[in-house]
């Protein structure tokens, strides 16, 4: 048997973002946390043979645009990726609505605005249009908020390691640079990659993390370290770790958030200040703290970010059972 799949592909400030368009499976569910755990279910072979080599590769992600469920919405977002559903993803959320308003896939209730439907919850979305391009994309993210604060954890490589836990839709490690660690610039990708897989190991055998409004989003699946800024202008750096071999050409979305969560908590970031931060290949998102609210008895921040994408062109997809690699492989 031979599916077809339509693709629009596009880079969010580096990281891919592949909108699929055509062959999305129905799913089942009240909501996108409901029809995100009926696809992983029953289809997941769609998510590894679109995204695993050797039609996507180790950083490939995207997204599934489905009708939304409450009629004040505009739209609901399944994203995918090489390690899962993701229940929200910020570089995915601003490639996928540049995707959509410049391709028409989307007719919004208001002009300039999206109120989109994740399997985090629902995120706001402003968007600047020049023409037929999409120059900048805005979005309020779920609630973030520091789960646990100064843990430590024997790392394996680089001897013992503190590091917060803060939420931004997923949940992350967070390592500032310390006495066994300088920064991120002094690694190459390929080394962080190789701590941090051990690392997420470990620490997720050592301490658990479960949301306290949604105990089935658990589970620490990043890494975030922090380094030296390459632009004096900019205000942070990371390199953010995800998948089994993924380091996000984006400074992350959900990343950014979970930064801005944890400088907020330790009093080094304000409400209202722009958070500007570079990821490891130099591009940048602009964040900000709009608001502060409560998840359960966590002190947590509105976070907004600030970013780019590009299109870079169409890509019309065969998963065909005759192919041994019909459903992908990770080497
Ligand atoms: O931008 O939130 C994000 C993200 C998550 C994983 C990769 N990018």
């Amino acid at each position: 048997m031979k599916k077809t799949f339509s693709c629009i592909d596009a880079h969010t400030c580096g990281n891919p973002v592949r909108v699929v368009t055509g062959g999305l499976p129905f799913l089942e569910g009240e909501n996108m946390f409901e029809k995100r755990q009926f696809f992983i279910k029953h289809y997941d072979w769609i998510r590894r043979g679109l995204m695993f080599e050797p039609r996507g590769h180790d950083m490939m992600s995207g997204s599934m645009l489905y009708p939304p469920h409450d009629p004040e919405n505009d739209v609901a977002v399944l994203y995918i990726e090489t390690s899962g559903c993701l229940p929200m993803c910020g570089h995915g959320t601003i490639g996928t609505v540049t995707v959509a308003i410049e391709e028409g896939l989307i007719t919004p209730k208001v002009p300039g605005r999206l109120r989109i439907e994740t399997p985090a919850g629902l995120v706001l979305v402003s968007y600047i249009q020049e023409g037929e391009k999409v120059t900048s994309v805005k979005l309020t993210n779920v609630p973030s908020f520091v789960i646990a604060k100064d843990l430590t954890i024997n790392s394996g490589h680089l001897g013992e390691l503190t590091f917060d836990v803060s939420y931004g839709g997923n949940f992350y490690a967070i390592i500032e640079p310390q006495e066994n660690f300088g920064g991120l610039q002094d690694f190459t990708a390929e080394q962080l990659i190789t701590m941090s897989r051990q690392l997420r190991k470990s620490i997720n055998e050592a301490y658990e993390f479960v949301h306290p409004e949604n105990p089935r989003i658990n589970g620490l699946s990043h890494i975030q370290w922090i380094g030296r800024t390459l632009d004096e202008d900019s205000h942070g750096r990371n390199a953010v770790f995800y998948g089994d071999k993924a380091i996000d050409r984006s400074p992350c979305g959900t990343g950014t958030s979970a930064r801005m969560a944890q400088l907020y908590s330790r009093g080094k970031l304000k409400a209202h200040e722009p958070f500007v931060n570079e990821s490891y290949i130099g591009s940048r998102f602009t964040g900000e703290i709009i608001g502060e609210t409560k998840v359960g008895d966590f002190n947590a921040i509105i976070p907004s970010i600030e970013g780019w994408a590009k299109i870079t062109g169409y890509n019309t997809i065969f998963l065909d059972d005759d192919d041994p690699y019909v459903h992908g492989f990770q080497v």
